[in-house]
């Protein structure tokens, strides 16, 4: 019988769980022969990925299969993430890299003629998230699980992730995202753990047996919720928590309904809708459209977590009184914060527990993360489409809305005013459900995600709530894993960091700073320096290569990545691109620092102006890469699809990174933290955590302009008239006017039209305002750029004190204020 073969002899026959290269070899022509179904002759470069990646999932499944049964045996506290994203980007690398084993695999690989490079390239990253927030919750998990905190991560598995962006005529068109197309490797389908999830139709009221008034949901579409399981392992630990994502499928009773009424087509087309709901990531970053079937993708993950997470509670026989105790669920931004309502109808409607009670354990399970200070991305449901979707949760809502309002009258009394903005309903016009508000009712924590952020929450956008519950709030400034945007994407740097200082620092990020002592070894500035060119080189052929466009790796890499929006400003980038490229032509043997400004992100498919922006970037790289005057001292190269993968290659790469967001408008930025952690020098506002990065790295390594958010508030309540800034700044008028004028679009002068008005006329990110002090800053930036002994020795300062801005920090402070839980140490017993 199976229970006769001891453990370790499965594990050994199996070959699936032995490190050394040798085994591993083994095992990956193993996999190829009996997984792939391939010999040699006829393996694809996906064959060997393949392989490849059962190999590694093999030394996973292990550590994954002890965690579970570890937590299962100790009923361990916690934690849920619950985040409509995560941009995980491609597994393969970072799980060799968390389990030791990436040298010996490559070394393997080579041994058979394979690159482990191009395998890597190989994987089509699961791309579902938009940016920050959803890279953010992919940085939390790994921290999570190299920490030792039990921890899952549930949200949408999305079949189509964020679009593929392509570059046409210099404009951005979209591309679907087929990343299940080549299959995947890395996840498990559970179907035996699926739920079911109600949607629409309406209420009924009746008395239950004890003569109690109840109200219970008749819907009119049920869906089916199959959770599909990747384990996360931690960095140099045994423990493998779980990242569960859903997928939308119609149940088998609906489709019998309609067959068997003999309506074939009727039962289809329910199933394609039921369907609909896990098809596609909504690709804003930004503002909430108020779209149906977004509301029904967050409450569809939400209930099938939450419902999920009671299955696991009864699993360990506790009871449902204990949730708040077994669980803490981080709300990710307001996507999922109708897990406030769906837990008490769980608790209320199908466990008849009492409202005092349910309402304890839900506050008690929830917090709240924000990551806006944007009033256009605040979540708001108009009252009609919710009430059709979600019935009993709007009479849920109401419910929770009075007892709140009551709260508040007793705390503030007479102050009608103040229930009016805090109602969870906005009755100013048309009628919302106020997200946010319903998030901060049912958490018994809120936090931003900078220092500066919390405190204009609390200033600002949730003022109201601070003064209500003061205690609720705190901060939790952002973080990102050393492993993949050092370790793995930085390889040489990170192995030149540990001949200095040990390799500790991978898990204690605080450690680099003993790498301040080598500050002024001329040896150690010459490897510093040797490093960052390689990683330029590397790029510059990925340029050649990809854009056809030749840079030139000693020239100073400025680099902005990210999401475009107006808010951050890559236009003000363009602006002083223009403006040298103006000095030049009006002086074409000035002296100038050489400069690759190198640009990457998606635009949303409907934001025109974002979309305008990259035309812009391309039309004026068309004019300044050709024209012989340039004599190629600038270069302007429009990366297409930034993504995670894209990311590894750009961080290393950086001389300069460009964190230019008008004051007050960026949450934290955690773009600002890779680029700093790889020694990129930073060229910043006080924006976000770039203030708190400046004041770790010191005033005298960061390059600062710009606005204060005060500045920029009394400007704003005074009148700003960009106008007058265009009217007295020579510089800037030549660059806008040449714009204007189509002298980058072939004559063309209404293209960038609407950019150009929007500038003189409006404004509202202050370009024109920072203009001259940023400029100032760049020809500040070029001058220390010649002195490249200085500049190295900022750029290890750089990195050296980045320490607090490890997502391992993050999570301890999560940890210890939020979620109150403690790791557990997972050892390897089964196989
Ligand atoms: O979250 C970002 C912020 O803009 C960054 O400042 C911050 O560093 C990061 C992590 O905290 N927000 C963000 O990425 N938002 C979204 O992607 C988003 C997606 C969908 C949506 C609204 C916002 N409906």
């Amino acid at each position: 019988s199976l229970d006769a073969i001891d453990l370790q002899d499965r594990c050994e026959l199996s070959n699936r769980t032995g490190m050394d290269s040798e085994t591993l070899k083994r095992a990956f022509l193993n996999n190829l022969f009996y997984v792939q179904g391939k010999f040699p002759a006829l393996a694809t470069t996906n064959d060997y990925y393949m392989a490849l990646a059962y190999t590694v999932r093999d030394r996973l499944l292990q550590r994954w299969i002890n965690t579970a049964a570890t937590y299962t045996e100790l009923g361990s506290r916690t934690v849920a993430y619950f985040s409509a994203e995560f941009l995980m980007g491609p597994h393969l690398g970072n799980n060799l890299i968390n389990l030791g084993i990436y040298d010996q695999v490559e070394q393997g690989m080579a041994e058979l003629g394979l690159s482990l490079d191009e395998l890597q390239e190989e994987e089509e990253e699961p791309g579902l998230g938009n940016g920050g927030l959803g890279r953010l919750a992919a940085c939390y998990l790994d921290s999570l699980a190299t920490l030792d905190i039990p921890s899952l991560g549930y949200g949408i598995r999305y079949e189509f992730g964020i679009f593929d962006q392509d570059i046409r005529d210099g404009w951005q068109v979209e591309r679907t995202d087929k990343w299940l197309s080549a299959g995947n490797p890395w996840e498990i389908a559970r179907p035996e753990w699926s739920v079911e999830i109600k949607l629409g139709g309406h209420t009924e009221h009746y008395t239950d047996d004890h003569g109690n008034y109840r109200s219970r949901w008749v819907p009119d579409q049920v869906v089916k919720g199959i959770p599909y399981d990747t384990p996360i392992l931690g960095y140099q630990t045994n423990t493998a928590n779980t990242l569960r994502l859903w997928t939308a499928e119609a149940p088998e009773s609906f489709d019998f309904r309609s067959f068997n009424s003999g309506d074939y087509l009727g039962a289809v087309y329910e199933k394609m809708i039921s369907e609909n709901i896990s098809k596609v990531l909504y690709p804003n970053d930004d503002s909430s459209q108020g779209k149906q079937l977004r509301l029904t993708q967050q409450f569809f993950f939400v209930s099938c977590s939450l419902q999920d997470m009671i299955r696991i509670l009864h699993g360990q026989n506790l009871p449902l009184e204990n949730f708040h105790k077994k669980f803490a669920v981080q709300l990710n931004d307001t996507h999922p914060a109708i897990s406030v309502v769906e837990l008490m109808r769980l608790l209320i409607d199908h466990h008849q527990m009492d409202w005092e009670q349910a309402w304890t354990i839900t506050h008690q399970t929830f917090a709240y993360t924000n990551h806006t200070l944007l009033p256009e991305a605040l979540e708001r449901w108009p009252i009609e489409l919710f009430g059709s979707l979600l019935p009993r949760h709007l009479e849920l809502i109401y419910e929770i809305n009075q007892r709140f309002l009551d709260e508040v009258r007793i705390k503030f009394p007479d102050d009608e005013e103040r229930m009016i903005r805090m109602s969870l309903i906005d009755e100013s016009g048309e009628r919302y459900v106020r997200m946010a508000h319903l998030a901060c009712v049912g958490s018994h924590a809120i936090n931003g995600v900078a220092a500066l952020h919390t405190e204009l929450l609390q200033k600002d956008v949730l003022r109201d709530f601070y003064e209500m519950y003061p205690h609720k709030f705190t901060n939790k400034t952002n973080g990102v894993t050393p492993r993949r945007f050092m370790v793995l994407s930085n390889s040489q740097l990170s192995k030149l960091i540990t001949s200095k200082i040990g390799d500790s620092w991978i898990k204690n990020l605080k450690e680099l700073q003993q790498l301040e002592q080598f500050v002024d070894d001329a040896g150690f500035q010459v490897e510093w320096r040797r490093i960052k060119q390689h990683s330029k080189t590397e790029l510059a052929t990925y340029i050649q290569n990809n854009n056809n466009i030749t840079v030139d790796p000693d020239s100073l890499f400025d680099i902005q990545a990210k999401r475009f929006h107006e808010y951050k400003r890559q236009h003000l980038s363009l602006l002083h691109i223009v403006t040298l490229y103006n000095r030049i032509k009006a002086n074409p043997d000035i002296e100038i620092t050489p400069r690759t400004f190198i640009f990457g992100g998606k635009a949303a498919p409907g934001y025109f102006m974002a979309k305008l922006i990259i035309k812009l970037i391309n039309s004026v790289g068309n004019v300044v890469n050709r024209d012989p005057d340039v004599r190629g001292r600038l270069k302007v190269v429009f990366l297409k699809d930034y993504n995670v993968k894209l990311a590894q290659r750009i961080y290393p790469a950086a001389d300069l990174s460009e964190q230019i967001s008008t004051a007050g408008k960026e949450a934290s930025g955690t773009g600002n933290m890779k680029f700093a952690l790889n020694g990129a020098l930073t060229i910043g506002t006080l924006d976000g955590a770039n203030v708190e990065i400046r004041e770790e790295v010191g005033e005298e390594n960061f390059f600062l302009f710009g606005l204060t958010t005060e500045e920029v508030y009394h400007k704003r309540a005074h009148g700003y008239r960009s106008r007058d800034y265009y009217h007295t700044n020579a510089e800037l008028k030549l660059a806008i006017d040449r714009i204007a004028s189509g002298f980058f679009s072939q004559g063309d002068a209404e293209l960038f039209r609407p950019l150009v008005d929007d500038l003189l006329n409006q404004d509202q990110y202050f370009l024109f305002a920072d203009y001259a002090s940023y400029i100032a800053c760049q020809d500040q930036v070029a001058a220390v750029y010649k002195d490249q002994t200085k500049w190295t020795r900022m750029s290890i300062l750089n990195a050296a004190r980045m320490g607090k801005f490890s997502s391992d920090r993050s999570i301890e402070d999560y940890c210890r204020d939020i979620w109150k839980v403690e790791p557990v140490n997972v050892e390897l017993r089964q196989c």
